[in-house]
């Protein structure tokens, strides 16, 4: 065992689970820690561990009297997002990774990131973090163990899981399946050296290896590339899980509608990162007698019912949200919830009374902050204040609109379905498919302008399917026809109805077409009045729009008229989205579903 022999491991362990143990051993000895730490998940241990990354320069204190129990982080400059490019899926076959996801051989990439992760813990503690993905009483609960060197992953993760003893006890007790996720910042401290605030790696690697139902991520310590429970489990893996089980991962928000006549609704929505789905999840209608709830924000799995419905649950505990653009105007549920504290903010802007600030947050912008670089700053400066990709991490029981059906395991059954991205110009407001396979259409070939939520250019149309493009864990294909074959489980008469959104249509003048935000609102009571039969909408090629006077404006400075340009399908337009579209079916070959070739020529015959 070497030096395994300082870590009194194995009689402290919480756990006789003969796995979890054997694997905690070898990442022990392959990381070289200085102490293991298996984390509870109590409210003592967080304390603890949060006045510790407040002494070591990682976290800063809030006011307490504004955000009570809540932190700022300020990550390396060059650790803001997730990478895409270094994010892997390692099938045992290159095919089954198919063309949309990077691809290394696992034992070549084993082989490489045992070399990083050899002594990568060195002079800090190893965390280990017992999670589940949805609900503990689940029939069949995702069990994971993250490991990790960085306390933030630990913090953060709390409030974005289920995690702790009680995890611990039923992987135990049942003698569990769980996905072993290792995480290391790559930043290995010798004897004397000083830390730094926010230790990370110029080496960033994430990777999956399908088969195995494990992941590695190495080098970096910000969102989707170290919560590992999120994007790399709940998407990546569970897509991969629920290929082989029968059901479905998705970048989906989940929110509870109720009408005037006090019907409800269930609606998800898939948009692609930084696109809509927190403010979406948490609207507040601008329109009298519907009600919002909300479920989720980001990740929703589902699954078709005994009777052939389609069941989704949201299986986070937390947001971990956008902060530009979240403010008192446009998304009051998230600030109401932000307020109530016990939330980490990172790279967003400090202001001098120890709260936090970021653009949009409010109308008037502050005389002066200290920008999410720890500079002086005021309007007159040049960069944001906050990151683009700042964000906040807050634990969805402070939402108050919150639905009760949240904490319930079996789900909501699900009405509609919206995909929705960022276009200037094409895409209308907001289009319902002719049926279940033709919004599988719309879905596969989503689009949207790339955003800040990963590293790269902001602003390149990019196709999107499903806003699952940076997170199907296996061949783009095969993930269209688990999509395709899975309808077959349905009850025809339940499934849900689809549509496609976009908010962020330009006018000819380049302002937003739409207000959006709680407006948004209007366009669900169209969907939902489409639902029941009641609402007009004029069939166009590539499916059916509303008419002008179907959405309802009252209370708003729109005219029909403005409506009917927000969903114009504009042929030429459309002659060049046609062409882009084949372009990418192109990339599929052999393994895109017959049943999307043949709603591409449908709608090539409908636009002549
Ligand atoms: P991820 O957490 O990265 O998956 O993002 P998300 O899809 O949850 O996006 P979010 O709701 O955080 O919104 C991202 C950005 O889009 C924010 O800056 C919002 O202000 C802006 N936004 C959201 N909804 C609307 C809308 O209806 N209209 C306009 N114009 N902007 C919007
Ligand atoms: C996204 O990028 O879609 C996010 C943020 O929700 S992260 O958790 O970093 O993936
Ligand atoms: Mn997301």
């Amino acid at each position: 065992m070497g030096d395994l022999a300082r870590l009194p491991l194995l009689e402290k362990a919480p756990t006789t689970h003969a796995r979890l143990l054997a694997w905690v051993e070898e990442v022990a000895e392959l990381t070289q820690p200085d102490r293991i730490h298996w984390v509870d998940g109590s409210e003592a241990e967080n304390k603890k561990l949060t006045d510790e990354l407040v002494e070591a320069g990682t976290l800063k204190r809030l006011n307490p009297e504004t955000f009570p129990n809540s932190f700022a982080a300020f990550s390396d400059p060059a650790d803001v997002a997730r990478v895409e490019e270094q994010t892997f899926i390692c099938s045992e076959n290159e095919r089954d990774a198919g063309f949309t996801n990077n691809w290394m051989a696992p034992a070549e990439m084993k082989q490489k990131l045992r070399g990083l992760f050899a002594g990568s813990m060195r002079g800090r503690t190893m965390y280990v973090i017992p999670f589940v993905m949805g609900h503990l009483d689940a029939e069949d609960p995702k069990f994971g163990v993250e490991i990790t060197d960085s306390a933030y992953v630990v913090a953060s993760m709390r409030i974005m899981a289920r995690i702790g003893t009680d995890v611990l006890d039923r992987i135990t007790q049942t003698d569990a399946f769980f996905v072993p996720a290792l995480h290391s910042l790559g930043a290995p401290l010798e004897a004397g050296q000083a830390d730094v605030a926010w230790p990370c790696n110029t080496d960033k690697w994430i990777v999956h290896f399908p088969e195995e139902r494990s992941i590695w991520s190495f080098g970096s310590g910000y969102g989707g590339n170290a919560l590992l429970g999120k994007k790399c489990y709940a998407l990546r893996i569970a897509s991969v899980m629920a290929r082989d089980e029968g059901w479905l991962a998705e970048h989906m928000l989940i929110l509870k509608l109720t009408s005037p006549e006090q019907k409800t609704y269930y609606v998800s929505a898939a948009f692609p990162s930084a696109c809509g789905k927190t403010n979406l999840a948490l609207l507040d209608p601008t329109i009298k007698g519907w009600k919002v709830e909300t479920l989720g924000d980001d990740i929703t799995w589902m699954r078709f019912g005994k009777e052939g419905e389609l069941r989704a649950v949201n299986p986070e505990a937390g947001l971990f949200g956008v902060a530009p653009g979240t403010g008192w105007g446009t998304n009051p549920n998230a600030m109401r919830a932000i307020a109530k504290g016990n939330s980490i903010f990172t790279n967003v802007a400090l202001t001098d009374d120890g709260g936090v600030w970021w653009e949009g947050m409010t109308e008037e912008t502050p005389a002066h902050l200290t920008d999410w670089r720890g500079e002086s700053w005021t309007p007159d400066s040049d960069a944001p204040a906050a990151h683009p990709n700042s964000r906040f991490c807050t634990p969805i029981d402070q939402i108050d609109m919150l639905a009760e059906e949240y904490f319930s395991p079996d789900g909501v059954e699900l009405s509609a379905i919206l995909f929705g991205g960022r276009r200037k110009t094409t895409i209308p407001l907001v289009t319902e498919a002719r049926d279940w396979s033709n919004g599988i259409f719309m879905g596969s070939t989503l689009s949207s302008e790339t955003t800040a939520a990963a590293a790269g250019a902001v602003g390149v149309v990019r196709r999107d399917p499903m806003a699952m493009l940076p997170f199907i864990g296996y061949d783009a294909g095969d993930y269209l026809n688990h999509w395709v074959n899975l309808s077959a489980k349905a009850n025809p008469e339940r499934l849900p109805k689809i549509f496609l959104v976009n908010w962020f249509r330009r006018t000819a003048e380049g302002g937003f077409a739409w207000p959006g935000f709680g407006d948004n609102a209007r366009v669900l009571k169209w969907a939902i009045e489409r639902l029941e039969g009641k609402a007009d909408a004029v069939e166009t090629p590539i499916g059916f729009v509303p008419t002008g006077e179907s959405i309802d404006l009252e209370g708003l400075d729109m005219t029909p008229a403005e409506v009917e340009s927000a969903v114009r399908v504009d042929p030429e337009e459309w002659a060049t989205e046609l062409a882009s579209i084949e372009e990418w079916f192109a990339n599929f070959g052999e393994s895109l579903p017959a049943a999307l070739q043949s709603e591409l020529d449908g709608l090539k015959n409908r636009l002549g």
